[in-house]
């Protein structure tokens, strides 16, 4: 399988091979960046501009088996966000991010990035998802309803990037300042907007709604920002689980909560998505390491 699918998709600076856990991935390096996407979940783990320490955080804990998430890089969300609010035996976050996606093309842009793509399908949606590896990371999941499908559809997705950090206590988060929000840590209240950076002193885990706007995470620790931009999402997840939770994850270290903070594009909530039978979707994130 390996060897036709590097006869298949392998190209300068792309091949496949077995990763953890004998789950297939990705493996990209090139004078541009160095990435892994593993066809599970088409789960992007790993991402950094040459020269740029990890810009992705992942856990140390993480499982790498068929049919459980990868704990960090970039999950897909899809077709929905959280705990499936009619069926609580649901998988959180939905399927996406459990099945193992197919490869349909890689490339070379003229400007050396390389792109690979990737496909599945869900029910009545066909899932694409493109993710360009270059100087920049650039991840768009588009979704579409099938033409056979007798009804419109409506689902909620979400690129949910974990960033790798020295310290979120040393964290700011700019961007939101004039969103409001949903505080899921205290009753899911809807909150107004803030109007200053967001500061992590516990845990944290908000949906900025109705928010086009880009974030950028200043890192004070190591003299680093990052900023996430977007289209096609109208809403912006924040989450640091803290000690406690931490503690609650198997696949998630007591200690690594400090090492990272969750910036998530996404369309959840009162922004979820409608689609008619035929329509497509396309949810973009671009991440940059911009000092
Ligand atoms: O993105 C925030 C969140 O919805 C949190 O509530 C937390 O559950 C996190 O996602 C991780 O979810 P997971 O199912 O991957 O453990």
């Amino acid at each position: 399988m390996l060897r036709e699918m590097n006869q298949n998709f392998a190209r300068p600076g792309l091949s496949f091979e077995t990763g953890n856990g004998g789950l297939t991935r990705a493996v990209i390096s090139t004078p541009l960046a160095n990435g892994e996407i593993y066809l599970q979940g088409a789960h992007v783990a790993a991402w950094n501009p040459v020269g740029e320490e990890p810009v992705l955080w992942l856990s140390k804990q993480s499982h790498f088996s068929p049919g459980k998430p990868i704990r960090g890089g970039v999950p897909i969300c899809f077709p929905w966000f959280g705990p499936n609010a009619e069926d609580a035996t649901q998988p959180a976050h939905g399927f996406a991010r459990l099945i193992e996606w197919q490869v349909i093309a890689t490339r070379t842009k003229a400007d050396g990035i390389t792109e690979i793509e990737l496909g599945t399908t869900i029910g009545t949606f066909k899932l694409t998802y493109g993710v360009e590896f270059g100087s920049v990371l650039k991840m768009t999941l588009r979704t579409e309803v099938s033409t056979q499908s007798t009804e419109d559809q409506v689902f909620e997705d979400a690129l949910h990037t974990y960033l790798a950090v020295s310290d979120v206590r040393s964290v700011l988060i700019k961007g939101l300042e004039a969103a409001s929000y949903i505080d899921k840590v205290d009753q899911a209240l809807l909150r107004p907007p803030s109007g200053s950076p967001i500061h992590f002193s516990g845990e944290t885990d908000r949906i900025y709604l109705e928010t086009i706007s880009d974030c950028v995470l200043v890192d004070s620790g190591i003299q680093r920002s990052i900023r996430i931009s977007k289209s096609g999402s109208m809403s912006t997840v924040i989450w640091n689980p803290w000690i406690e939770k931490s503690k609650r994850m198997p696949d998630f270290g007591d200690d690594e909560w400090a090492q990272m903070a969750c910036v998530e594009t996404t369309n959840v909530a009162g922004n979820r998505i409608k689609l008619l039978p035929g329509e497509s979707h396309s949810t973009t994130a671009t991440i940059s390491v911009v000092t």
